[in-house]
């Protein structure tokens, strides 16, 4: 096995060429893999990166703490065999360094920092339709005008601002989960606060909880999780994987989530008897993952089977927490489980037993403000050294209307989006040509092993590059029909499950003023990727594929 270490680093491109086939924006899991992809293709290309290195999510989320809650061998590349033989994982769930190092060979073994170019930030990306080009500008005052124009920005990669009353006053440190500084934060022996109760604040809290002197976690809504069990991969997982692992993971892309679940079935809660229920639920506990979502095929759809789950849930809270006060208020109420995504943690209701930790509910106890000296709220002061706010993303369409992306006639994709966005199979927009937008919102990606999606889109974005070249057309643009058919299937499907139900950021509800809707496709990556084949083979059904008059005059 070679190792990260061993590898030099490859060097990045340090000059914007005037023009490239395909410009790619962001260098994450998803724009490493375009970048690969599309060079087999003999295209030119381009990306640009606001860090300093390759990694995305992996290379921002560097609180303490957090891990993938996919296994390792299943959130990761699958278009090389090479590198499925090099690389080996420590652990079942890794830890974001070792997610990063990944990131980091990948980048290295197939020198895809030679067409990337770091700390630079894509500020607007027009369309001009007399050229039928996009002109990309940097924050450096570059730009290069390009054919196609790639996104692969990530779907939660802007955090949501701290807008807390006098903030700007506090004295001592405040950070991010989604933007943790690179340089570290040292919490040891300190009064630490932590805001939000989601997958973030789940992984960060047992960390920090080690060597704090003391923290203070302010939750307005318990969360669901489950034991991860990290470790090394349990034998029967590394049977399934490795006995065939190119094979798995294409298998894998014909599952409803890509992922595979030892509990995972077609039956419903009222297909067992009361007795077989209890033994599944035991079960699903002890396998952990999202056993426990997967082990009736109904739990995300029929209310009693949810709560029949949720009172089991809740009755391992009571089991593990000490505190019976502390208990209650860390067993969620008022949605459905899984309806806000399941998380997996390490010790987190246990870490509530500890001295040096205590819970605060602000429903009872809301924040009025932050202070010099810590927070504020309606009976007491807190006071705190560090603030980490875990409050979440402005998820899926936050990333791209950053870009400023202007379409035809100049309009944006904020305009565009304003009623909530619409966008063709989660990957393009009408008024927008050659823009494909990788994970999109209504697209599969976060309800599914994201790395398989992202592959899944770029794949099939090289196809119909490919395919389009052999026709001699060089334009390709989602029909209103198929956006608005497609909007109205995705909304449609989530309605008959019972997400719609929860203040979730599925539902954009965790972002004041964003419009409710659900905002991925929740009918499975199996579908999903059954849909995308449909499309292809009908001549790109959904898309006008069109010669621009530059190719005729030309
Ligand atoms: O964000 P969240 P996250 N005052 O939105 C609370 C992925 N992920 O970063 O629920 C006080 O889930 C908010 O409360 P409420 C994963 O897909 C993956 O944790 O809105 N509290 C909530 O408790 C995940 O779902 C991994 O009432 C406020 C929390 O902050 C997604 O990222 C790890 C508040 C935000 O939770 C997002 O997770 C981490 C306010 N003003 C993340 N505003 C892994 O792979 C918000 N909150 C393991």
């Amino acid at each position: 096995m070679t190792t990260a270490a061993q590898l030099q680093r490859s060097s990045s491109a340090s000059e914007v060429p005037p023009h490239a086939d395909v410009v790619v924006i962001g260098a994450g899991f998803g724009g490493m893999s375009a970048l690969y992809r599309f060079r087999q293709l003999g295209l030119s290309l381009f990306g640009f990166e606001q860090g300093t290195d390759v990694g995305g999510t992996w290379y921002w989320n560097r609180y303490p703490g957090a891990r993938c809650d996919v296994e390792s061998v299943d959130y990761c590349y699958s278009f090389s065999r090479e590198l499925l033989g090099e690389w080996q994982w420590s652990e079942r769930f890794s830890t974001q360094p070792e997610i990063l190092d990944y990131a980091g060979y990948v980048a290295d073994r197939f020198d895809l920092r030679r067409d990337i170019k770091f700390e630079t930030k894509v500020v607007s990306s027009r369309y001009d339709e007399a050229a039928n080009l996009w002109t990309v500008t940097t924050d450096k005052g570059e730009s290069i005008t390009c054919q196609y124009l790639v996104t692969t920005v990530g779907c939660l990669s802007v955090p949501k601002d701290p807008e807390f009353e006098g903030l700007e006053n506090f004295k001592g440190e405040w950070v991010q989960t989604g933007a943790w500084p690179k340089q570290g934060v040292d919490w040891a022996g300190k009064n630490v606060i932590v805001v939000g109760t989601g997958s973030s604040a789940i992984q960060t809290i047992p960390e920090v909880a080690k060597t704090a002197g003391h923290l203070s976690v302010f939750q307005r809504t318990a969360n669901y999780t489950v034991p991860a069990y990290n470790g090394p991969l349990p034998d029967h997982r590394r049977e399934e994987v490795f006995a065939d692992y190119p094979a798995y993971l294409e298998m894998l892309k014909h599952t409803r989530g890509g992922q595979t679940f030892e509990l995972g079935t077609d039956l419903s809660a009222a297909d067992f008897s009361h007795e077989e229920q209890r033994e599944r639920l035991e079960q699903a506990w002890q396998l952990g993952r999202w056993n426990l979502q997967s082990c009736f095929r109904d739990i995300t759809i029929n209310e009693n089977t949810n709560r029949m789950v949720a009172d089991f849930f809740a009755a391992k809270v009571r089991e593990t927490v000490k505190d019976p006060a502390t208990a209650e208020k860390l067993i969620p109420s008022g949605y459905p489980l899984g309806t806000k995504r399941l998380c997996l943690d390490s010790d987190y209701f246990e870490t509530f037993n500890r001295d040096n930790v205590d819970l605060i509910d602000i429903n009872e106890e809301p924040i009025v403000r932050i202070t010099e000296s810590g927070l504020q709220t309606d009976k007491q002061e807190y006071p705190a050294d560090l603030i980490i706010f875990a409050i979440g993303f402005d998820a899926m369409t936050g990333p791209l209307v950053n870009l400023g992306i202007e379409g035809r006639g100049g309009q944006s994709l904020k305009q565009a989006w304003q009623d909530g966005p619409e966008c063709y199979l989660g990957i393009a927009a009408p008024g927008f040509p050659n823009l494909f937008m990788v994970n999109g919102p209504s697209s599969v990606s976060v309800l599914s092993n994201m790395i398989l999606t992202l592959e899944h889109h770029i794949d099939w974005i090289a196809d119909c590059i490919e395919a389009m070249r052999g026709k001699g057309r060089d334009t390709i643009e989602a029909r209103d029909d198929a956006t608005h058919e497609w909007a109205a299937h995705t909304e449609m499907v989530a309605n008959r499950t019972l997400f719609p139900k929860a203040n979730s950021w599925y539902m954009g509800a965790n972002v004041e003023g964003k419009p409710r809707m659900f905002l991925a496709y929740i009918g499975g990556f199996d579908n999903y990727v059954a849909k995308f084949d449909a499309v292809a083979a009908n001549d790109f059904e959904g898309f006008d594929l069109t010669t621009s008059k530059v190719e005729e005059r030309a």
